[in-house]
């Protein structure tokens, strides 16, 4: 098992004990091939132009219809073309990242992998990194090894263009995490995930019941919440990396990426991505707390009344109360923010509120009705040794 990646620079899974941090191989970039391996018969590579129409469509076509699904085949992945835009072309994107395999014949895109490069902090040591997502390859092309070869050209791309390390997350486990999560669910339209199959009626219970349980107030409860403005992005870049730096693993943003990330880009005909708010301070206009939730709906395969569930994700959030010492008024806080994000969440539409147990979200969810799911997801680093990093909020870090 494991045949590609026992030959990858990544850790072993037996190997956790009294390593040091660094790569695990220095690359000679002299010594990186300046050409793609060949592909199998009749297919060939393609780099895509994603700021053309056409091939944002294709990718579009390709991940709505292939692209991730749940264990039962109930739901898919439905990245909006916005959503690809946005999650594609952050700060410093270069089109050589968004790697395309297709049919010599038909010109038809039958699989991708894509990256964007940024910068990540693991303890303490800043990393130039590319961030690996959307490895995916045609149903009708599956279990042929096209994935090790889409790796390995991607890899090879990034090896010539100076980037030596990734990171990545998958919902497979592989050799080996750097941290692991578990996914956590918000009904905010419990009837409808019910009807979908995505939420089951808890023995004893009854549909009301369940409507009930999961009702939430219209409006929200902290004071001075707003939407976030461009004009906020030098205070929330400061709070978030304050933020962010108390744990082991974080991205190390620059003001543009906190632009890109954050700031829903109003234009015509285009999907909203990304919602942001913040609370100002009455008095010194500081800004106190952000949190922030994208969209990534999800196709109903084979559904008679429902084509799509709505999903919010939780995204970036920080608030000053983690640096106050008094951990249960973080957690108060946290509570009385995230609620106000499930709140803005219902009322944009969405059916369920998703997060992670990354950063402090254990202090919030299970008492705002968040439900444990089944799956895990798992954080990689390629290229790179430390020892596993705990996934949920590190007690070592706290005040
Ligand atoms: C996966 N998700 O273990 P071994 S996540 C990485 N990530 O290798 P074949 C994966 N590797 O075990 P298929 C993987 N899934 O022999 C499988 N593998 O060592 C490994 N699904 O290849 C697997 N998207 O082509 C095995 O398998 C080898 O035809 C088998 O293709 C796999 O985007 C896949 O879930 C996932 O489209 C493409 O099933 C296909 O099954 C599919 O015979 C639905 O492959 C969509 C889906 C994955 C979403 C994601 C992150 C990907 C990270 C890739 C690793 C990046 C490394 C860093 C590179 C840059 C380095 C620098 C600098
Ligand atoms: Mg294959």
């Amino acid at each position: 098992s494991f045949k590609f990646w026992q030959t990858q620079p990544v850790p072993r899974f037996d190997e956790s004990d009294g390593v040091s941090d660094g790569p695990i191989k220095i690359i000679d970039s002299e010594k990186v091939s300046k050409k793609p391996d060949s592909l199998i018969d009749g297919f060939e590579w393609a780099t895509l132009d994603l700021t053309n129409e056409t091939q944002l469509q294709e990718l579009w076509d390709l991940l709505t219809y292939h692209y991730v699904e749940d264990d039962d085949a109930m739901f898919r992945f439905r990245y909006s073309q916005s959503f690809l835009h946005w999650a594609l072309m952050s700060p410093g994107w270069k089109k050589e990242w968004h790697v395309g395999v297709r049919a010599t014949k038909s010109r038809k895109l039958v699989a991708s992998i894509c990256g964007v490069p940024t910068e990540v902090r693991v303890r303490g040591q800043k990393l130039k990194v590319i961030e690996i997502n959307f490895l995916c390859i045609h149903k009708k092309l599956r279990s042929k090894r096209l994935a090790p070869v889409l790796i390995k050209e991607i890899t090879r791309r990034c090896y010539l263009n100076g980037i030596y390390q990734a990171v990545y997350t998958a919902g497979v486990l592989l050799p080996t995490p750097v941290s692991s999560c578990r996914y956590y669910h918000r009904s905010l339209d419990w009837l409808k995930l019910y009807e979908v199959g995505f939420s089951s009626l808890p023995y004893g219970s009854t549909k009301a019941r369940q409507v009930t349980k999961n009702h939430l107030p219209s409006s929200t409860s902290t004071p001075r919440l707003r939407p976030m403005e461009p004009k906020d992005i030098d205070a929330i870049h400061d709070l978030l990396e304050r933020y962010l730096r108390r744990y082991d693993m974080n991205p190390a943003f620059t003001k543009e990426e906190v632009v890109h990330w954050l700031v829903h880009q109003e234009s015509s005909g285009k999907e909203q991505v990304v919602w942001s708010y913040v609370v100002e301070d009455a008095e010194t206009h500081n800004i106190t707390d952000f949190f922030s939730f994208y969209s990534l709906p999800s196709t109903v395969i084979q559904h008679p009344k429902h084509q799509e569930v709505r999903a919010a994700y939780l995204h970036y959030y920080a608030s000053e109360t983690a640096f106050t010492n008094d951990m249960k008024a973080h957690k108060d806080r946290l509570l009385m923010l995230m609620n106000d994000a499930l709140i803005l969440a219902k009322r944009a539409h969405f059916d369920v509120f998703n997060a992670l147990t990354t950063q402090d979200n254990p202090l919030f969810l299970e008492q705002l009705k968040f439900g444990a799911g089944i799956s895990q997801l798992h954080f990689y680093l390629y290229n790179y040794r430390t020892t596993p990093i705990a996934g949920g909020i590190n007690e070592k870090n706290l005040p």
